[in-house]
């Protein structure tokens, strides 16, 4: 809300930043679940860490030598043991069944209405759109990184590519991610997604991006030299505008 108080316009975190130590921000609800469990899961982190710092930093203090010569014969005490073993139990459960939530949450295709299908290879991405493909035609083209000689000015090195993937907006999308060489892995921070290429084999992930905007992400699973120079980017537009560019381009 404070953006239209201050008459600014909102700026979306959608690549990397330098000296970045947050996330990038949510265009899915899949990302924002990450968000939202890594911030659940923080609370406990954080309160864990302070007990524990608490007794390390307590116990030299109050049994040093001077204060207790005589060193304790204690062996065991039934009430802390039954403590310190139910209270972590329940943590884990208010851990674990959150994550469990999202996880299978992930794994829901809901009815696409396009599937595109990433290509890895050494090393650039071939994304062929499956929905417009015929005997006579199809919508495939391979997407390479622009090397940062040819960058125009504003461009993000290393992460720019020459064809982009676009998709429109608040749209179900399957993807379906595989390789014809070695191991890659689509993976876009900020729409939640890491999805391994494995050569043989289709994995699929369902993407639904809740605004237009550009989204840059990189190989992922280390694969031959030129690894750092396989760069993603999806861009979303309007439903109008997808459909021109698919026009286009068939
Ligand atoms: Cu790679």
């Amino acid at each position: 809300m404070l953006h239209l108080l201050l008459l600014v316009p909102i700026v979306h975190r959608d690549a990397a930043e330098s000296r970045q130590f947050g996330f990038q921000d949510a265009a899915t609800p899949m990302m924002q679940g990450i968000i939202d469990l890594h911030h659940d899961i923080f609370v406990f982190l954080v309160i864990i860490s302070i007990l524990v710092l608490r007794v390390l930093v307590c116990a030299p203090w109050h049994l040093r030598y001077k204060r207790n010569p005589i060193p304790g014969r204690i062996v065991h005490g039934t009430t802390i043991e039954m403590i310190w073993t139910i209270f972590p139990s329940i943590t884990l459960m208010f851990i674990a069944i959150p994550s469990f939530a999202l996880l299978y949450s992930m794994d829901e295709v809901l009815d696409p209405a396009i599937t595109i299908k990433a290509i890895g290879h050494q090393w650039y991405w071939t994304y062929e759109y499956s929905d417009y493909s015929s005997d006579e035609q199809s919508l495939t083209f391979d997407s390479y990184m622009i090397p940062g000689d040819d960058l125009e000015l504003g461009r993000l090195r290393l992460l720019e590519v020459d064809n982009r993937v676009v998709v429109p907006a608040e749209t179900h999308l399957r993807m379906i991610i595989t390789s014809a060489d070695v191991l890659h892995s689509w993976a876009v921070p900020s729409l939640g997604v890491k999805c391994d290429a494995v050569p043989g084999r289709l994995n699929q992930t369902s993407i639904f991006i809740k605004r237009e905007g550009v989204y840059y992400g990189q190989c992922s699973e280390i694969c031959g030299t030129n690894h750092a120079f396989m760069p993603i980017v999806v861009e979303t537009v309007s439903l109008d505008a997808y459909v021109s560019w698919v026009s286009s381009h068939t």
